[in-house]
């Protein structure tokens, strides 16, 4: 090894990643989340240059022909830095899992769930912040929530019947009328710069979304004037207020942790990948994540939560409520032969028990333990893997977060299941944008991967074995 190679490993060892999540330190300045970000950015582009230096040129294995028409699975394809998902113990962020975020990040006074913000800190430096830092980023998002004028006018002459999913994406497409980065590009920054007008423009998409998505709920449900944002009081509890649910303590808490584990399941998921993709062509960060919202609003995806409501209703007005094991058994039977899929289970990752679900499945038993749609979930819970399995085609037998947390939200009265992946949609900004800015200051290059036809594939492999 060289002496050159040597010394850009000892200094990536010194990167901020190799330690993952310790606590930022109390004593030293309160440092703002873009100047940590620039701080950290040198040293990582090193620990990347010594990563590419040491095993640059090293296999993951073969490709199968397979992997090509099986969607890609288990096929190493993309850098995503936020979290990593483990097929059996699910996801970390930035090495933690869900337990130890729960544990380690700081919270609104008197709550118990992270706070999304410090979940944002921790996805970008790989770092929790301290409970100062948070309050900033829950001020600084608060000042940039407003939206423009022309995008409230977007959404108020969208028809009601136009899904949520697609009023979000297009309110998202049309932010990018005031992208700092698209603007910089046009004047001709430096590559080396991309990363700081993406920077703003993340935390500008992520600060405007409660005020979209808020507006949505409130036109499409009818639900009267949106209040403005309180410059005072944290994400969630913006959002929570803005969709008509402030007041209730426990539905704010529930949003913080919504809100927290639906930010980032690594690259490879639809809503992430695309996000990554399209921003690897330079589009800004609001045309990325308008692309990744276009994906999450697929029912394999994140449109699965309001496709696990409509399932549960439609069971409960076929076999009634309080319905016995064997008619519940039944009915996921019914569904499978009628060539769907039982929405909320599976994954093309996971092989166990989302822990997604594990946390929501905690917080019901905690807050709404006699709710009779909890005790159907709980129930279908411990119906459907058996029958799964049996079925003999699904690869995982076990629920993932989109199996819960409908139930939650309709709890707390938030019963219009149409809306329900924007919320997703929202939580997922998080873990898109930290990578985007990451993508930009790494000088990702375009995404572009090789396509064959089967013809191709076919004369390939002509006269081999
Ligand atoms: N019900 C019935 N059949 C299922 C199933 C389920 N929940 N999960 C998988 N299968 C079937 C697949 O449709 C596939 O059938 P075909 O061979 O006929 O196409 C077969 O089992 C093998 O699929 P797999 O390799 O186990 O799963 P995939 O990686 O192809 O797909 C997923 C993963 C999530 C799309 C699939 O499990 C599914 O459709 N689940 C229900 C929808 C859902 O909950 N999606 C949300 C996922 C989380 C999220 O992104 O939000």
């Amino acid at each position: 090894m060289s002496s050159a190679l040597r010394s850009v490993l000892r200094q990536s060892r010194r990167s901020p990643f190799a330690r993952q999540a310790r606590l930022a330190s109390t004593s030293a300045k309160q440092v703002s989340l873009k100047d940590r970000v620039a701080e950290l950015i040198p040293a990582e582009i090193e620990n990347v240059k010594a990563t590419r230096a040491e095993h640059g040129k090293k296999t993951f294995g073969p490709v199968l022909v397979d992997q090509l028409y099986g969607g890609m699975r288990g096929m190493p394809a993309l850098i995503w830095d936020g979290s990593v998902l483990d097929a059996e113990e699910g996801i970390r962020f930035r090495g933690k899992t869900i337990p130890e975020c729960q544990e380690l990040l700081p919270k609104a006074p008197g709550g118990s769930e992270p706070l999304p913000e410090a979940l944002f800190w921790l996805l970008l430096t790989g770092e929790a912040p301290t409970q100062e830092q948070v309050t900033a980023l829950s001020r600084d998002w608060a000042a940039r929530a407003a939206i423009p004028e022309f995008v409230e006018e977007l959404l108020d002459r969208c028809p009601p019947t136009l899904h949520p999913m697609s009023q979000f994406s297009l309110a998202v497409t049309a932010l990018n009328h005031d992208s700092a980065f698209a603007k910089a590009y046009a004047e001709g920054i430096p590559k080396k710069e991309y990363w700081k007008p993406v920077f703003e423009d993340c935390m500008d998409l992520i600060a405007k979304l409660p005020n979209i998505a808020g507006r949505i709920y409130r036109n499409v449900y009818g639900q009267g004037k949106l209040p403005t944002i309180d410059l005072e009081r944290d994400y969630s509890w913006n959002l929570s207020t803005l969709l008509g649910f402030g007041d209730n303590a426990n539905f704010v808490e529930l949003m913080r942790l919504y809100l927290t584990i639906h930010s980032d399941h690594e690259g490879g998921n639809v809503s992430a990948h695309t996000g990554k993709l399209v921003g690897s062509a330079l589009s800004d960060p609001f045309l990325a994540f308008g692309a990744s919202l276009n994906g999450l609003a697929g029912p394999l995806h994140g449109l699965a939560n309001q496709e696990v409501l409509l399932w549960l209703r439609k069971m409960q007005s076929k076999i009634g409520e309080n319905a016995s094991d064997e008619a519940v058994r039944e009915y996921v039977w019914s569904t499978l032969q009628g060539g769907q899929v039982v929405p909320g289970y599976g994954h093309a990752v996971l092989r166990k028990t989302d822990p997604r679900y594990t946390a929501q499945r905690e917080f019901a038993l905690k807050h709404l333990p006699n709710d009779p749609l909890f005790k159907l979930v709980g129930q279908v819970y411990q119906i459907v893997p058996d029958i799964l399995l049996a079925a003999g085609k699904a690869k995982n037998p076990w629920p993932n977060v989109d199996a819960h947390s409908g139930v939650l939200l309709t709890h707390y009265g938030l019963t219009q299941m149409q809306f329900y992946t924007v919320l997703f949609g929202v939580s997922r900004a998080f873990g898109v944008a930290a990578q985007l800015i990451w993508d930009r200051a790494l000088g990702a290059p375009l995404e572009r991967p090789k396509s064959y036809s089967t013809a191709a594939i076919q004369k390939m492999f002509k006269d081999k074995q």
